[in-house]
């Protein structure tokens, strides 16, 4: 399908362009009165997921609603460890709960992994194909999976947490079954994300949401390869990293096969750019800026896209959250789009 809005694209591939693409992590969600309509007439949140349509629906309304430059398909980081044989729960107002979590080599060695446990995801590609087809071009469809870590994360806490202790002491107690836990979730993320692309996504983007717990030499050592072994198994699209708080590992990431890195708004975009010198970056307002008053919020968004200069995808440093005013989420893709370079 041509796209006939491809800035995205063209940012994320280094060109010169008029403006910076502006998109909001977590854009589809409750920040839509048409999202939680929808999602009250359902049984959870994995019901909207695993239904194609409903899963189209929902990716291409903040589209509708807010007119920005990419969707990104309505889905969960959490399907990966899913579709290797442990299953998750999202309990209403607390998040993600695994009934049963990696405990030993046992338990990895049940996982399956690769396009085996890819194939389960069928729900997934189905929900691209008709996200595509109803975008008829509009503007670029993003796909996404959690980085190895984060999902091993999820994988061994079993549940969301502050400090993911848990997850950190398998690292120290247990390196080299980490290690195969890591490996097997990378290779089903890259049968994963293959298929993905071939169903039409666009642009990929990896989520590190749990980087910036981790230490220089464990980033390094458990995160790293990982993350660049899947960054360079996709072919034809751009792809995003954005591990959050990894302001520690930009060097790193600097060396990473990939176009894009995602920066949160605990970093200065002079601090990102003066090591991604190769990279277009993406980010960076606080999220919590949106709650600030609409004069405000226009001015942070100016200065962002002043400070970042070009080669800057215009985002949050992390997810919109739930309960922000949409008319500044509005106020934030409008000031952007009013914008030139
Ligand atoms: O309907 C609901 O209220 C459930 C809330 C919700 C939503 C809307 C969850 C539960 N996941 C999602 C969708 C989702 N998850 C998207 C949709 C596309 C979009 O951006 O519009 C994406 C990209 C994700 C990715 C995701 N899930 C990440 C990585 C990004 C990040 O936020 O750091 C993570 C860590 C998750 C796990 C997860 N899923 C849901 C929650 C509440 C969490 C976080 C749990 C925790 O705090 O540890």
């Amino acid at each position: 399908m041509k796209l006939k809005n491809d800035l995205l694209i063209r940012t994320a591939m280094g060109e010169d362009v008029e403006r910076p693409p502006v998109w909001l992590m977590r854009q589809a969600g409750r920040i839509l009165p048409q999202y939680r309509a929808l999602r009250g007439k359902l049984s959870g949140f994995k019901e909207l997921v695993e239904t194609p349509n409903l899963a189209a629906e929902v990716t291409i309304q903040p589209v509708d609603e807010l007119e920005v430059d990419a969707a990104i398909i309505f889905s969960d980081i959490l399907v990966i460890p899913e579709a290797m044989g442990l299953t998750y729960e999202m309990v209403e107002k607390k998040g993600p709960l695994f009934p049963k979590t990696i405990q030993n080599k046992g338990d990895i060695t049940k996982l399956a992994s690769g396009i085996d446990a890819a194939t389960n995801l069928q729900y997934v590609f189905d929900a691209i194909e008709i996200t595509v087809k109803e975008l008829e071009g509009r503007v670029p469809l993003i796909g996404f999976a959690g980085a190895p870590w984060t999902i091993l994360a999820y994988m061994v806490e079993g549940s969301g947490s502050k400090t993911f202790s848990k997850a950190k002491k398998f690292l120290y107690q247990q390196p080299i079954l980490a290690h195969q836990l890591l490996q097997k979730i990378t290779d089903t993320t890259i049968a994963y994300l293959k298929l993905k692309v071939k169903s039409g996504a666009n642009l990929i983007q990896i989520f590190d949401s749990w980087a910036g717990i981790l230490s220089p030499l464990q980033f390094r050592t458990f995160a790293l390869p990982y993350i660049k072994q899947i960054a360079s198994a996709i072919d034809n699209v751009p792809v995003t990293v954005f591990a959050k708080n990894a302001w520690y590992a930009y060097a790193d990431l600097e060396q990473v096969d990939c176009n894009v890195v995602g920066i949160d708004w605990n970093t200065s975009p002079f601090y990102a750019k003066s090591i991604l010198h190769t990279k277009v970056c993406q980010g960076n307002l606080d999220p919590c800026q949106l709650y600030g008053q609409p004069e405000d919020v226009a001015q942070a968004a100016l200065k962002m896209v002043r400070d970042f200069g070009s080669n800057h995808i215009a985002n949050l440093g992390h997810g919109v959250y739930p309960d922000t005013p949409l008319d500044n989420v509005r106020v934030f893709v409008d000031t952007i789009k009013g914008y030139r370079y």
